[in-house]
């Protein structure tokens, strides 16, 4: 069922939260990842607040739907959006990076309650996410998959192995959200390596594709319940995103990928964002 406007003005406000919170604790740890994180918000958002089965009570609910970040860099939205939920609380956020913090720079599956996956090198995680989906099926376990993958991740082989192997094994557990933005660490996807026409080539492996836009979290959720109802093959989600979304100096850049924020910037995303807070 489509969202509410109601509701899609909650998911949107969470969305403004989440992205100033994330970029006061960039701020303030002097780290990255600002524009992976800001790219991926609404993707999180809709899946952890509105599709996902999860249980932060119950970290381990084995009828749990599992959110694999396989872009591991953006791990400070993942945890902003986790701590809302309720896996650990917020204030937790200020550790970032620190030493024996549960939020290390890359998501860790051993030690931060709500992570189902140890990420960081890119490509690993479609293969991980299709071996939970399959051990799920022989389980007898109704819950879906959802790998979250960044653009530029595509370079890496496994990710096609993954794709192949998926389709033969008709993973209709599996989805596939590609955080389309265009834009990787060194450059765009076209300079570093050109994608070409992606929807056809997840077609050609065999996966349903359905594309829409990343930030609306209405075409979002639309997209989510289209994939969800795809038999007998996995479906990817091509969703276009812009890589540092909502702060108009990172947008497009990758030079944002990485790099911390300093006090002047801090200030200006902080006018753009408190901004949006009214939109
Ligand atoms: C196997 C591997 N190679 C290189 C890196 C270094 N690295 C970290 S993020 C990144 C770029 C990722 O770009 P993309 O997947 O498009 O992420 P997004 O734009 O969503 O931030 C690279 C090359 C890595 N983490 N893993
Ligand atoms: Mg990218």
């Amino acid at each position: 069922m489509s969202l509410s406007a109601f509701r899609q003005e909650e998911l949107k406000k969470l969305c403004r939260k989440f992205r100033i919170d994330v970029i006061e604790t960039l701020h303030a740890r002097q780290t990255g990842h600002p524009g992976g994180s800001l790219s991926v918000c609404e993707i999180l958002t809709v899946l952890y607040f509105e599709k996902a089965k999860v249980d932060p009570a119950n970290p381990q609910w084995p009828e749990r739907d599992r959110i694999v970040l396989t872009k591991g860099h953006a791990a400070p939205m993942l945890y902003r959006v986790l701590a809302e939920q309720g896996f650990f609380p917020v204030e937790e956020m200020g550790t970032l990076r620190q030493m024996d913090s549960r939020l290390q720079g890359h998501p860790c599956a051993l030690s931060t309650p709500g992570v189902e996956l140890s990420t960081g090198p890119l490509g690993l995680g479609l293969s991980a996410s299709l071996g939970m989906a399959l051990g799920l099926r022989l389980s007898k376990i109704e819950s879906t998959v959802y790998a979250v993958m960044g653009d530029g991740e595509l370079n890496e082989g496994p990710v096609w192995e993954a794709a192949m192997a998926a389709a033969k094994f008709k993973a209709d557990n599996l989805i596939a959200i590609v955080d389309y933005n265009r834009v990787q660490l060194d450059g765009t996807t076209d300079e570093i390596m050109p994608l070409g026409d992606l929807a056809a080539k997840f077609a050609a492996f065999g996966w349903e594709v359905l594309e829409c836009d990343g930030h609306d979290v209405a075409a979002l959720s639309d997209a989510i319940d289209q994939a969800k109802a795809v038999q007998g093959k996995p479906a990817v989600i091509l969703a276009h995103t812009v890589k540092g979304k909502g702060v108009s100096f990172m947008e497009g850049k990758n030079i944002w990928h990485g790099r911390p924020i300093n006090d002047q910037e801090y200030e200006l995303a902080m006018s753009e964002l408190r901004g949006g807070e009214h939109a």
